[in-house]
């Protein structure tokens, strides 16, 4: 993205004298761990170097001016009074007032500020496009009306509480502190209880990564939240048996296996994917650790079926994409993110790389009667100011 043109943008849109500060944060591509967050599992995410830019000025108001210059689905163009206590009608809207609550609760005087939103990262996608508006504006207000000093941990948590509050989703840690904390060319191993975390070097030599968007957009909502709620019953069923499991990431598989009977088949077979989906995110570890692409390409096709099958979290387009993967001999690929379309993550050989894409792109039209989009990942540094 052009800072230049985006100061420009800003200073048409708000008037010629503003001089905005430029803020960046990324979305996330997640490698595995897919709803074992809010269980307090593992997940391996990774910042990318697609993202939301924010261009913004203090006005000297109480009054907060939004112009998100790429929106298509609703007006672009937003006011609130910061003292106002009312929650926008218009869906983006909520994040950014979410976001500005949050930060008047952790302390910080914020007024009336002017801000351009505009990005490139595909909305929808399974990418976190709302956990990079979120943090990007966490960011900028501490920036500009606080110390600039406040951890990033406690960003992340602000961020998800944005989601839990404003927007009604119960959602996990891991796109929040994905974005806050992403680290070029590295993964971050994250452990969702202690909040402790490694960064790993991507090293796929030999191999690419590339995401495969199925164009199927779905707001993440009632079903995601559907899902939490089949977990936390989960774990009601354990704890009468095993009082020291406080979540699906302290059982074992043979423990949500000895509780079957007490608990719906949905309930049961839901449970049990989170725990071997905290499971495979260990093997992943080891898998990359050791270079072992042929372990990590079976973990990937693992997870997609217990995407698919176990937790009912898939769709059609990408049970397609994932099944042409096989057929063409991909080591490895999967449905990412929160699930029911978005983008499957694939590892391919590089020898094998442009027939993958070619047959899955022809094959995928012929059915669907749309193309599918192509990006291959770039793993990009976290949020911060760009100018
Ligand atoms: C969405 C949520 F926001 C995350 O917290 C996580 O649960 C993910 O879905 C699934 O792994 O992106």
């Amino acid at each position: 993205m052009d800072i230049q043109k985006i100061k420009a943008s800003f200073q048409s849109h708000f008037g010629k004298d503003a001089y905005p500060y430029i803020f960046f944060s990324p979305g996330r591509i997640n490698l595995i761990g897919e709803h074992t967050d809010y269980n307090l599992g593992y997940v391996c995410p990774a910042a990318i170097d697609k993202g939301i830019y924010v261009a913004i000025s203090p006005n000297g108001t109480d009054t907060v001016n939004l112009f998100a210059m790429d929106q298509k689905d609703e007006p672009a163009v937003y006011s609130f009074d910061i003292r106002s206590g009312q929650l926008p009608a218009l869906r983006w809207a909520k994040y950014i007032y979410g976001a500005t609550m949050e930060t008047v609760g952790n302390g910080v005087n914020v007024k009336g500020y002017d801000a351009l939103i505009t990005g490139d990262l595909p909305d929808g996608a399974g990418l976190s496009s709302s956990a990079a508006l979120v943090c990007a504006f966490l960011f900028a207000l501490d920036s500009l009306f606080g110390t600039g000093n406040t951890d990033r941990f406690t960003l992340a948590r602000m961020g998800q509480a944005v989601e839990h509050k404003y927007l009604g989703l119960k959602c996990g840690i891991m796109d929040q502190f994905a974005s806050l904390h992403g680290k070029k060319d590295n993964l971050i191993l994250l452990d969702c209880r202690s909040l402790e975390y490694d960064y790993i070097p991507i090293n796929t030599k030999g191999f690419r990564l590339v995401m495969l968007n199925t164009c199927v957009k779905h707001a993440l909502g009632t079903e995601y939240n559907e899902r939490r709620q089949s977990c936390e019953n989960g774990v009601a069923a354990l704890k009468k048996v095993y009082p020291a499991i406080e979540s699906l990431r302290d059982a074992t598989v043979e423990q949500i296996d000895s509780v079957k009977d007490s608990l719906s088949e949905t309930d049961y077979r839901r449970s049990k994917y989170v725990i071997q989906e905290d499971n495979r995110v260990l093997e992943t570890r080891s898998a990359l650790n050791e270079g072992n692409m042929q372990q990590l390409g079976d973990i990937l096709y693992a997870g997609h079926d217990g995407e698919s099958k176990w937790f009912e979290i898939s769709c059609a387009e990408s049970d397609f994409l994932v099944q042409i993967a096989k057929e063409c001999g991909v080591t490895g690929a999967r449905q990412m993110g929160g699930g029911f379309g978005g983008c499957v993550i694939n590892l391919v050989k590089e020898e094998l790389y442009d027939n993958f894409i070619k047959t899955a792109q022809k094959l995928f039209a012929d059915r669907f009667g749309h193309q599918i989009l192509v990006y291959p990942i770039s793993v990009g540094q976290g949020t911060c100011r760009l100018a």
